[in-house]
């Protein structure tokens, strides 16, 4: 079963003692809310000299469901400043995503790289 940081929100209900005013009450206890947003992920791809500008954006197209002119935007920046986000996703999904587009080049027989890590 997958682990979440969540914990019940609140306390339930503390009944007085049947003793004094206010007999029978319920009184909440006001608690903050501890539950945090789940940490993201980023998956981001690594510049390399051989993999073919047309594969890379086929990838971005394929995996992270880019139109072509933003696939393309990615695969340059990428190009040019040697890494680029793909996109941000739950930790389960962008392990996903660097597995199946790492089986891809493998596959293609092309160098890419792709990894995912925290996101902020
Ligand atoms: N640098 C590669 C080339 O000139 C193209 C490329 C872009 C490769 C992005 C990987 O993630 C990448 N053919």
């Amino acid at each position: 079963m997958v682990q979440n940081n969540s914990s019940p929100p609140t306390r339930p209900p503390i009944r007085q003692p049947k003793t004094g005013d206010g007999e029978g009450a319920t009184v909440l206890e006001r608690r903050a809310q501890k539950v945090k947003p789940p940490q993201m992920y980023q998956v981001v791809l690594l510049n390399d000299d051989y993999t073919p500008m047309e594969f890379v954006v086929m990838v971005l197209q394929e995996y992270f469901s880019k139109d072509l002119e933003t696939a393309t935007q990615i695969m340059l920046k990428v190009h040019v400043e040697g890494r680029g986000v793909c996109g941000v996703y739950s930790k389960d999904v962008a392990t996903t995503k660097v597995e199946q587009v790492l089986a891809a080049a493998h596959k293609a027989g092309h160098p890419l790289k792709c990894v995912s890590e925290p996101a902020t």
